[in-house]
């Protein structure tokens, strides 16, 4: 059984995943943690984080794949790029929209896992009941209900730190996560059990709308600017409007703060976006917009959501110099 393991592992890297870990199906132990957050309220207009149905998934990931038997949690790794312009964009957003890039990665794994077992099965000659090549899955990337950062601790890849990234001591929390559940029994690694950030309270200090709570390693996301200038509908109040600062798309204030991602190694296996988003951005008509970043995670502001971000950079950007 550990020896499939192994496999998967190395087909992994080759793949591209920088981690690679295994945990059981069962339901989470901190599902706890996530209903007391969604009970805090500060969910801004992500009411799909609520909903009866999908919280029942996030409490047991079976509700998503009934036969599954373990999960295989995954990370790819990004670069932290330089902020060039005082408009600054998150570096996710340099990438291509990495729900499209790293399906067709885990694809990729599922089939080498399926051909493994074949050929498994036809060397010995007879059916491996628990090892079957005809085993179902499901692939999770980050729209999934489910508790991927919990799962991930759990599967051995690090630690949730103060500032709620998942981080790795090799590759700190500059990654993206990403998960596949198997009807295949595999042995589930040891859980992660250190805790990386000590009294560390940089990602705390840096956070420039100050929402992280470094007790219960959430934050409050109505605050947080990658909220307001990707997931939040709608035109902003004045405090959000200032709240935004000068991120015109994302926020990585809390990844660049973190210690462990000044050694983080940068190559990626994810391919660059055609364009990033830029202060000129405000003139683009709505095929203009769709047009340069049909493979961006900008698609997902729509061009209102960016024209809105860039006044109110604009606009904090004035404040700053007067
Ligand atoms: C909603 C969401 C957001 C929201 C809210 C973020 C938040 N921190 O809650 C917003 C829009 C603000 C956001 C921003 C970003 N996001 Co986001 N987001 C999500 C999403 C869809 C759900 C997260 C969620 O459920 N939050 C609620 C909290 C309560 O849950 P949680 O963070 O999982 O917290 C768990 C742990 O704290 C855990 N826990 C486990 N063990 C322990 C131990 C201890 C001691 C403690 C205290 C807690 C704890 O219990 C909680 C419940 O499970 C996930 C994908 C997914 N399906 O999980 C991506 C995800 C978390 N996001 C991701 C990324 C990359 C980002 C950004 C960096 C993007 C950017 N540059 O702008 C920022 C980072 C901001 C930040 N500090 O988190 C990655 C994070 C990868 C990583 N290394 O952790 C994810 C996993 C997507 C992916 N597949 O890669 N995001
Ligand atoms: S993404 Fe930015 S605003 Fe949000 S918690 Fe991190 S540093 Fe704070
Ligand atoms: S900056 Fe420090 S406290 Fe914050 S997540 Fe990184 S190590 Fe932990």
């Amino acid at each position: 059984m550990s020896e499939i393991k192994e496999v998967i592992k190395a087909e992994a890297e080759r793949l591209g995943f920088c981690l690679c870990g295994f945990t059981t199906a069962d339901p989470p132990d901190d599902f706890s943690r996530y209903l007391q957050w969604i009970r805090e309220g500060s969910l801004g207009t992500m009411a799909y984080l609520k909903r009866e149905d999908t919280l029942a998934k996030r409490a047991d990931p079976r509700l998503l794949l009934p036969d599954a038997q373990s999960i295989c949690v995954l990370a790819v790794p990004m670069a932290l790029f330089p902020q060039e312009s005082a408009f600054s964009v998150a570096s996710y957003a340099h990438y291509k929209d990495y729900h499209d890039t790293i399906l067709p990665m885990a694809d990729d794994l599922v089939k080498k896992i399926r051909s493994y077992l074949s050929e498994l099965t036809k060397e010995d000659g007879h059916q491996l009941p628990l090892l079957t090549p005809d085993f179902s899955y499901r692939i999770c990337i980050d729209s999934a209900p489910i508790l991927e950062r919990s799962l991930a601790v759990r599967a051995g890849l690090g630690w949730v730190g103060k500032s709620s990234m998942l981080i790795n001591r090799k590759y700190g929390s500059a990654f993206f996560l990403c998960e596949i559940l198997l009807s295949l029994p595999i042995e589930p690694d040891e859980p992660y059990a250190l805790d990386g950030c000590g009294s560390c309270t940089h990602c705390v200090e840096d956070c420039p709308n100050q929402c992280i709570d470094p007790v219960t390693r959430t934050i409050q996301a109505d605050r947080c600017a990658a909220y307001l200038t990707i997931e939040h509908k709608g035109d902003f109040s004045p405090e959000q409007a200032a709240l935004v600062g000068t991120h015109l798309f994302g926020c990585d204030e809390c990844l660049r703060a973190c210690p462990w991602n000044h050694r983080t190694p940068s190559a990626s296996p994810l391919p660059h976006a055609s364009a990033i988003p830029e202060e000129s951005d405000e003139n683009l008509t709505a095929e203009e917009f769709k047009a340069k970043f049909h493979d961006s995670p900008v698609l997902r502001t729509k061009i209102k959501g960016l024209q809105r971000n860039i006044a109110a950079v604009r606009k904090n950007l004035e404040k700053g110099e007067e």
